[in-house]
């Protein structure tokens, strides 16, 4: 990946840390759009009493002078405001003589890194593997996300999502995958669709959440993030390692919770005939013509916007399936790795359901494989000239083979 990142911390600890390399200089980052994403972050039904404490702010501490990226790393900070109640418990220091050290987590839950992560790494006390394991990461991954978001969006390409389902609730609108054609009708309708629909389906989402958190255990659910304006020629078909489908699949899959990742019309591809799922290609009528714009038209978008690993102009859709989370307030059958005896598996404050949450996680996490690409393609050392190039590549490709 040309578009480097890491983040560091732990959910209690003192806060996140997060590095993002790769970036042109002269973006424009600003610390309110990061905050406006964070935000966005903590909606959502279902989640748990965490999300009263945090307010999530974005500090910029490294490669970003007057506003504007300046072509090294940019460097992100991110407090835990919780870390106030854990300062014991996640202290950074070997307490001193006389001092206590926190009682370890014996318990192990089902489902979470708990057994296999203490085991592997050889801890006794499960919290040293249940901290860094928590999905409080993904606050970094929306910000650093954020960055490569505004990279594309200097490009014209902009990125959405919805929820599909939750829980046992399924939205009706989950059957569309959308053409470019509908990004040209009007992108502003379709990226509030999302939020209207959900908005629409919020009473029902509610009841799916409550009845969950009465009978102590959790929720998952399935969303689709889709990007617009993607040109055609992102990812490379040469080598396995470049095929865009694959590292967006990779981003997507390393979100916490996440079990399942489909391109385009995914596992239904599977039934259907090569007739029906192919996206066949049209000349555009004279209606369908946009200044600039491609002179071929598809009307159906099964490959999601990719094909052998390239993006083809269409939207990119992908869809995630999540799986319940793992911590439950009716604890499950687990063990106790400090006795070797049966034991209820540890409670913990927990969330019901994080599906809107992870879908501007899912945002973020296309996002960053996309400005990857975008960089590939179009060169990572100056915006200007990243936006030239582009330009020129947009004449060549849109150029109509006999009549320009
Ligand atoms: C999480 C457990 C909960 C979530 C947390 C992720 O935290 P706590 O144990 O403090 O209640 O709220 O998510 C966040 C803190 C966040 O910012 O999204 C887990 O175990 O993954």
């Amino acid at each position: 990946m040309t578009l480097r990142w890491l983040t560091a911390g732990e959910s209690h600890g003192p806060g996140l840390t997060g590095i993002i390399d790769g970036l042109p200089a002269g973006l424009p980052l600003d610390a309110a759009r990061i905050d406006h994403e964070l935000w966005r972050r903590q909606q959502g039904v279902g989640r748990g009493g965490r999300m009263q404490i945090e307010h999530d702010t974005i500090a910029i501490t490294g490669g970003v002078r007057l506003g504007q990226t300046l072509g090294g790393p940019v460097s992100l900070w991110l407090a835990n405001r919780d870390w106030a109640n854990w300062q014991d418990r996640m202290r950074v220091t070997s307490p001193g003589e006389g001092e206590a050290w926190p009682d370890p987590v014996t318990l192990v839950r089902p489902g979470h890194i708990d057994l296999a992560g203490s085991l592997k790494l050889g801890h006794s006390d499960v919290r040293n593997t249940l901290e860094r394991a928590s999905a409080r990461e993904t606050a970094m991954r929306v910000s650093l996300g954020t960055c490569a978001r505004l990279l594309l969006e200097a490009f014209g390409i902009a990125i959405t999502s919805r929820v599909l389902s939750y829980g046992a609730l399924t939205l009706p609108y989950s059957q569309t995958l959308p053409t470019s054609r509908d990004g040209e009708i009007s992108l502003a309708e379709l990226l509030a669709e999302g939020a209207d629909r959900l908005t629409e389906y919020q009473e029902a989402i509610a009841n799916e959440a409550s009845l969950a958190r009465t009978a102590g255990t959790s929720l998952g659910g399935s969303l689709q993030t889709i990007a617009y304006g993607v040109p055609p020629g992102l990812g490379h078909v040469g080598q396995w390692d470049r095929r865009l489908d694959g590292l967006i699949a990779q981003h997507l899959m390393s979100i916490h919770t996440v079990k399942a990742v489909a391109i385009g019309a995914g596992t239904d591809l599977a039934g259907m005939t090569g007739q029906e799922s192919n996206d066949a290609l049209y000349v555009r009528t004279i209606e369908e013509q946009q200044p600039g714009g491609p002179w071929w038209i598809r009307r159906t978008n099964h490959m999601g916007g990719i094909e052998g690993g390239v993006t083809n102009g269409e939207p990119v859709i992908a869809t995630l399936h999540l799986k319940p989370l793992s911590t439950q307030s009716a604890a499950l059958p687990s063990i106790d790795i400090a006795t070797g005896e049966p034991a209820d598996a540890l409670r913990e404050r927990t969330d019901v359901a994080v599906i809107e949450a992870a879908a501007v996680v899912a945002e973020a996490m296309l996002a960053i494989a996309l400005a990857s690409a975008l960089i590939d393609k179009f060169g990572g050392d100056v915006l200007s000239d990243m936006q030239a190039a582009h330009a020129a590549y947009l004449v060549r490709i849109y150029r109509h083979p006999v009549n320009h």
